[in-house]
């Protein structure tokens, strides 16, 4: 068992979970930065971002994720990582738009989906053109990508975008696991997913549903990092809701440490990831 520091991403909003589901899902960007906050205090060293209008619906909007980084950033020195996945049905170019942050609203890390899968009842479309397109841009700001891995050929997506010089590798993998239509958040799945990491990667498991608090134990144990958060799991356990993502972190954390793992500053997750520092643009 490694007892090599673990680092918890705290996924906070997506865009699919309502406060139908929890009420304490945050929408406005100060709700969202309070809670990148909590859960900064809990110990989670990268906070993974999506925004919202105020009445709930998934924006990919600049301002939106602006307002919230440079409230995040006033407080705390959490790793500010931005999806480009947005929701299901949105533009490359709307996907896009927090890539295009500058100052001290620049993000440090953007998502990369490595393929197309059914996605519930809908489908998250990651053609090859669109994949390429967001990883030029994702480089052209200087950003770290985490590439999302969602299927076991994703895996070979990640090859070829490399191979075609379009990212580096080692690279930063998250194996997002227990979409309906997506690779099962199961241990074999994971251990064959480790099976195809290039050399020198690191990576980190968000289990979807009642999986994620089962998979953040499994990374730990097999020398990962882990997300949890409300983009993935609003429950603390079956039937009982958690306050915020604050809570999930808190458990997570506790978790880690009884499997032998010290959590990570942000500082340190840093350093695991090879990100020199927040690279801000002007
Ligand atoms: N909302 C999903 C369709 C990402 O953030 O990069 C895509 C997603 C992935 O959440
Ligand atoms: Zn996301």
């Amino acid at each position: 068992m490694s007892n090599a520091p673990m680092f918890l991403t705290a996924a906070i909003v997506g865009a699919e979970t309502t406060r139908d589901q929890n009420p304490a899902v945050p929408y406005l960007p100060s709700e969202i930065a309070d809670e990148a906050i909590r859960c900064w205090e809990k110990g989670a060293s990268i906070v993974h971002l999506h925004a919202r209008k105020p009445d709930g619906m998934p924006s990919q909007e600049a301002a939106l994720f602006g307002e919230a980084i440079e409230k995040i950033r006033a407080t705390c020195d959490i790793i500010i990582q931005v999806s480009t996945g947005g929701a299901v049905g949105m533009t490359g170019e709307e996907r896009c738009q927090p890539l295009t942050l500058s100052g001290n609203r620049t993000p440090e890390m953007a998502t990369l989906s490595c393929g197309s899968l059914n996605f519930g009842e809908e489908i998250f479309e990651n053609p090859r053109p669109l994949m390429r397109d967001i990883a030029e841009r994702i480089r052209a700001a200087n950003i770290k990508p985490e590439l999302e891995i969602f299927d076991a050929g994703m895996m070979d997506e990640a090859r070829y975008l490399q191979k075609k010089g379009f990212i580096d590798f080692p690279a930063h993998f998250d194996f997002v696991l227990g979409i309906p239509g997506g690779l099962a958040a199961r241990e074999d799945a994971l251990d064959y997913l480790l099976t195809q990491l290039p050399t020198g990667s690191t990576w980190s498991v968000a289990g979807i549903g009642r999986f994620e608090l089962p998979m953040v134990e499994s990374a730990a144990k097999r020398g990962g990092h882990a997300r949890v958060g409300f983009e993935d799991n609003v429950f603390l356990s079956k039937g009982v809701l958690a306050k915020g993502s604050f809570e999930l972190v808190e458990t997570a954390a506790d978790i880690a440490k009884r499997c032998g793992r010290r959590i990570a500053t942000p500082a340190e997750a840093r350093e695991i990831l090879g990100i020199t520092g927040i690279s801000v643009r002007s």
